[in-house]
Parts: structure tokens; sequence; C-alpha cells
């Protein structure tokens, strides 16, 4: 309840709405706790009300105490229904946010359309972000496990990686691992791209048997309780090459020197900058295709971030990546990823794993 209060504040206090509807899955994990209904309408005039359609009316209403919870009859229509309310409660100017980016078409068509006479609907994404980016205490508890799961799923990677096994072999693996020890599933698509493949930074994974020197880039992340993690780690099938081990300290050294400037009131910007002079001073910079890091949180990738073009400043709170990468058409690739915890001094790291090529298959 103390979420939905702060975004009263912002919403009802700040931006001169009274009235908001909540429709963004993230958004209403986050205010909620748990998933199962298709939008929250609060206003400044009543109760928050949550809407939910008979499959999970059982469940929301025992576990959301805080709240009024309206069923959505069979047959009936959410929009219509929710159009009512807005008008009963006398809503004039009614705030909501937007799935992936757009509103939710059909029903924001039928909302603005049914309430033309009496309410103006205005599309306001900025509010809950500006919550959602910085964690509070209990969110970090979550986030903590969730770093420590990928942690353990990346240890298995470093056991698993071997000449002749294959890529969604050892994305098993590091699922099964993860699991094992409380994740929930996967933040994301496990990424487990070798060879050639390593080169693609969003490679996937496919039934490509691994080789004696290739690279391979394992990014994955665990969740907990709804919230992510996120972590990358390169490693060499067999023993690594002179050129590998060079390509490999330049980004290790970006991200290290990235990781230490991350602190409260730096800009997005400039932690993005210092990795890239590490690589651009290499003679590399070209081949550094992608920026520094993102946001995580609910959503594995959510503000703020940390590219050439960010205006946003790091706060105590924010939950980061640091991810600097090589990527070569030929050779492969090269990336390594942290998810932190920034604070007012030094960031605290949520994945912890070694910094190294080198499997636990030395063979
Ligand atoms: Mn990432």
């Amino acid at each position: 309840m103390k979420r939905i209060e702060a975004l009263k504040q912002v919403v009802f206090e700040k931006k001169g709405f009274d009235g908001f509807l909540i429709t963004n899955e993230a958004n209403l994990l986050y205010f909620m706790g748990f998933p199962g209904a298709p939008c929250i309408l609060i206003s400044k005039n009543g109760r928050s009300v949550i809407y939910v359609y008979s499959v999970n009316y059982q469940q929301v209403k025992a576990e959301a105490k805080d709240f009024k919870v309206e069923l959505v009859k069979r047959g009936e229509d959410l929009g219509t229904k929710i159009a009512k309310k807005v008008k009963a409660l006398e809503v004039k100017k009614l705030g909501l946010d937007t799935i992936a980016g757009v509103p939710h078409v059909a029903g924001y068509l039928k909302l603005t359309k049914a309430l033309r006479e009496t309410t103006k609907v205005k599309i306001e994404n900025e509010a809950v972000r500006v919550l959602r980016r910085v964690k509070d205490e209990g969110e970090l508890e979550l986030m903590r496990e969730a770093g420590e799961l990928t942690s353990i799923g990346m240890e298995t990677a470093y056991e698993a990686i071997k000449p002749g096994v294959r890529e969604y072999e050892v994305a098993a693996e590091i699922e099964y691992a993860m699991r094992r020890r409380g994740s929930w599933g996967t933040a994301f698509e496990t990424i487990v791209a070798s060879g050639v493949r390593s080169a693609f930074p969003h490679g996937g994974c496919t039934e490509r048997k691994m080789k004696k020197g290739d690279l391979v880039v394992v990014d994955i992340g665990a969740n907990y309780q709804h919230y992510c993690s996120d972590m990358t780690r390169t490693m060499v099938v067999g023993k690594p090459s002179a050129k590998q081990k060079e390509i490999y300290e330049i980004v290790r050294l970006a991200q290290e020197k990235a990781c230490r400037v991350v602190k409260s009131k730096v800009k997005a910007k400039d932690v993005d900058a210092i990795a890239r002079k590490v690589i651009e001073d290499a003679g590399y910079g070209k081949y550094f295709v992608h920026g520094l890091g993102h946001g995580v949180g609910l959503e594995v990738h959510e503000p703020p971030t940390l590219n050439r073009e960010s205006k946003d400043a790091l706060t105590v709170g924010n939950v980061v990546t640091v991810e600097p990468g090589i990527y070569i058409a030929h050779l492969g690739g090269i990336r390594i990823e942290d998810t932190v915890l920034v604070k007012r001094q030094k960031a605290e790291k949520l994945t912890k794993g070694p910094y190294t090529l080198e499997t636990k298959q030395q063979t």
C-alpha cells in the first residue's frame, strides 16, 4: 500500500490527475506483488479497485486485502465497466500507463470514446517508472537472491562447457541448477552462444556442438519472486589463445573501470564513456556495438539506461547492468556483465563470478 500512496503523491499532487489506471504487467506486479489482474484503478475520491476475471477472483480477493476487488463477469466488457466507474468517481483527468510503450490499443480507444464527454485520458508512463527505478529494501532482498541464483547458474556453466557439448545442453544445466536452488524461472531466454555465434550479442541457444578454441558467451538471469537478474561471462572451450586473452583483458578492464565509477549522482552516459574509452584506446571501439547497460528489476530491461545518449543520472537504489563487449565477426565475441546496486559510494555487485576465460574442464 505504501507504493500506491507514493504513486498517488506523484500523479495526483504533482501531475494533476485525479484518476489513474494501471495496466502494464510489471507495474501491476509492483503494486500488487503477484500477477492475475488486468488492471488497477486508483482515484482521488475512492478506494483503489482491482479488476479481476473469475479465474483469479478467489486468489486476488485473498491476497489483495487493501484493495476493493471487482469481478469482471463473463460477457461483461472490462473497458465499459471501467468507464462507468471513472464517471461515477467523477474523474476529470485520467492517467494511463502502457504496455511496451503503447497503450492496450483496443481498450484505450474504447475508454477514450466512452469518456470523451466527461474525462480527459492521457498516457503517463513516467510516474511509475520513477518509483520503480529506486528499489526499496524489500525489493533489494529479492534482487540479491536473484543475483545469488544467477551466480550459481554461471558456476555451472564453467563446469559444463567442454568440447562436444551442445549449447542447449549447457543451457539446460544452468537453468536446472538455478531452479534447484529456488529460482522461479529465467528472467529472459538463456544465451549460450559458441564459436562464430558468440559474435552475435543476442545469439540465443542452438544445437551447435562446442569445439576446442571456441569462445562461448553465456548470458543468463534467474527470476526470483518476479525480480530479474542479468549476468554474462565468456569462456573458451579448452585453452584460450593469446589473442582471446588479449581481447578478454580489454573487456575485463572496461567492465572493472565502469563498475568502479558507478555511484549515486554520476551520469549514466559518463559510465558508458569510461568503458568505451578503454575499448577505443585498445583499437576495438567499432566492435563495441551496444550500450553499456540498463536498469533491472521486475523487468530485465528498464530505466535507467547506460549508453551514449542517456540523460539519466544514477541514484541510490538503482539496479543496473554493466556489460561491455567486443564482437568480431570471424573471431567471436566477448562480453562481461554484472548486475550492480547503486549506492552512495562503491556499487554492490549482485552477481558474482570469476573473471576468467578458463572453464573447469581443462583437459
Ligand atoms: Mn543485460
